[in-house]
């Protein structure tokens, strides 16, 4: 008997530019408009499979740009995988690194659509190519990046009316820390005991500032500070993770296993923010997770503010993890005015719920990938 192998046989990447529903206002960026990368491959059978690559603020946030992560893929990735058995996961995984370092979130993109493909062959969805999911739903934060206190306050009061969300991570970092800290104050004493607050610093503080941050935080009611200081001060993460209350939040650290790795070794943090598209795929945040596990952390399922599709991707991989002490932030799709999925993910009573269907569970919208798509997609084809 004859088995013929399914290859990978074209593999297309697009840039869409979809504005905000207001001005998200972070310590390095304000964002109008997120730009996000997406990749369709086409298999030999006849199927496809889609995945996102997307960061935000452009080079503001982490060394790789939109057009930076298609160029990567089109000139890069896609020729070291056109034609090779797409069934094949973790020989794809082996061929990208070996012709690209770093460059992870271009990899989670293609990756993303090779585990869709997967899942969409085997007619299963990709939670169960990661063992099979243990949750429905998760619990979903909102960010209060709105640049104002009173419009973030009504923002809060309104979601938590609607049951849509009852955690709220607030960004800060971008005015004095005694003005920063003012400002999570209001906000806490504005909802009370009804919600969560939570704090994302981006990197923005140096350790002196840090210090005063995380007193003036932790008096004010707020639960947990993200990413107070630089990426790389591992020293200043464990001083601060050890000398307060609060929980202290790893993000912008954790790209990949071996930083999470570091990352546990130095008990540079209370909990691991884990990204998908930072760790460099699903496979590579599974890895993080079990790092984080291992080293006895708390987890939180993190953002980078994708649309439904890379949003639906991270939901297969988190709705697999047994214990997310902190819930996760999967609110990207709210955040903007246009809708790419066939059929948009479900926000209710303070949860996401995982979507369902083979591969990742979602599907493109035609017409809204033409109408926000940027020109000069690209196609490989063998
Ligand atoms: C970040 O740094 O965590 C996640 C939620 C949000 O509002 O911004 C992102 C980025
Ligand atoms: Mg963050």
């Amino acid at each position: 008997m004859v088995t013929s192998v399914t290859k990978i046989d074209q593999i297309e990447t697009m840039i869409l530019d979809i504005p905000t529903i207001r001005g998200h206002v972070l310590s390095m960026a304000t964002m109008r408009v997120q730009t996000a990368v997406l990749v369709r491959i086409a298999f030999s059978d006849g199927s496809e499979g889609i995945g996102e690559g997307t960061t935000i603020g452009g080079l503001s946030y982490g060394a790789e740009s939109p057009e930076g992560i298609q160029s990567a893929i089109d000139t890069y990735i896609a020729p070291a995988l056109l034609g090779c058995d797409a069934d094949n996961v973790n020989g794809a995984i082996q061929r990208i690194d070996k012709v690209a370092k770093g460059n992870r979130i271009a990899k989670t993109a293609v990756e993303t659509a090779l585990w869709d493909g997967l899942g969409k062959r085997l007619g299963v969805p990709v939670s169960q190519l990661f063992g099979g999911a243990v949750h429905g739903n998760l619990p979903v934060a909102w960010t209060l990046a709105s640049g104002n206190s009173e419009t973030d306050i009504a923002e809060a009061r309104e979601m938590i009316e609607a049951r849509r969300h009852n955690i709220f991570k607030l960004k800060i970092g971008k005015r004095p820390v005694r003005e920063d800290v003012a400002h999570v104050a209001r906000i806490k004493d504005a909802v009370g005991d009804a919600a969560s607050i939570r704090v994302d610093v981006n990197t923005a503080w140096s350790l002196q500032d840090a210090r005063w941050g995380l007193r003036g935080l932790q008096e004010a009611g707020c639960e947990l500070v993200e990413q107070p200081v630089p990426a790389r001060y591992h020293r200043a993460m464990a001083e601060l993770t050890r000398g307060y209350e609060i929980a202290v939040m790893a993000d912008e650290a954790l790209n990949g296993p071996e930083d999470a790795l570091a990352v546990a070794d130095a008990h540079a943090a209370d909990v691991f923010a884990v990204k998908v598209a930072q760790s460099g795929g699903l496979k590579r945040a599974s890895e993080v997770i079990a790092i984080a596990q291992a080293a006895g952390r708390g987890l939180y399922g993190g953002t980078m503010l994708e649309t439904g599709l890379g949003t639906a991707a991270a939901l297969q991989l988190f709705s697999t993890v047994e214990t997310l002490h902190w819930g996760t932030e999967f609110f990207g799709p709210l955040l903007l005015t246009g809708e790419i999925l066939a059929e948009p993910i479900a926000y209710r009573d303070f949860c996401v719920e995982i979507p369902r269907g083979p591969g990742i569970g979602a599907a493109l919208d035609p017409d809204k990938i033409a109408f926000f798509r940027r020109d000069g997609g690209r196609t490989l084809k063998t």
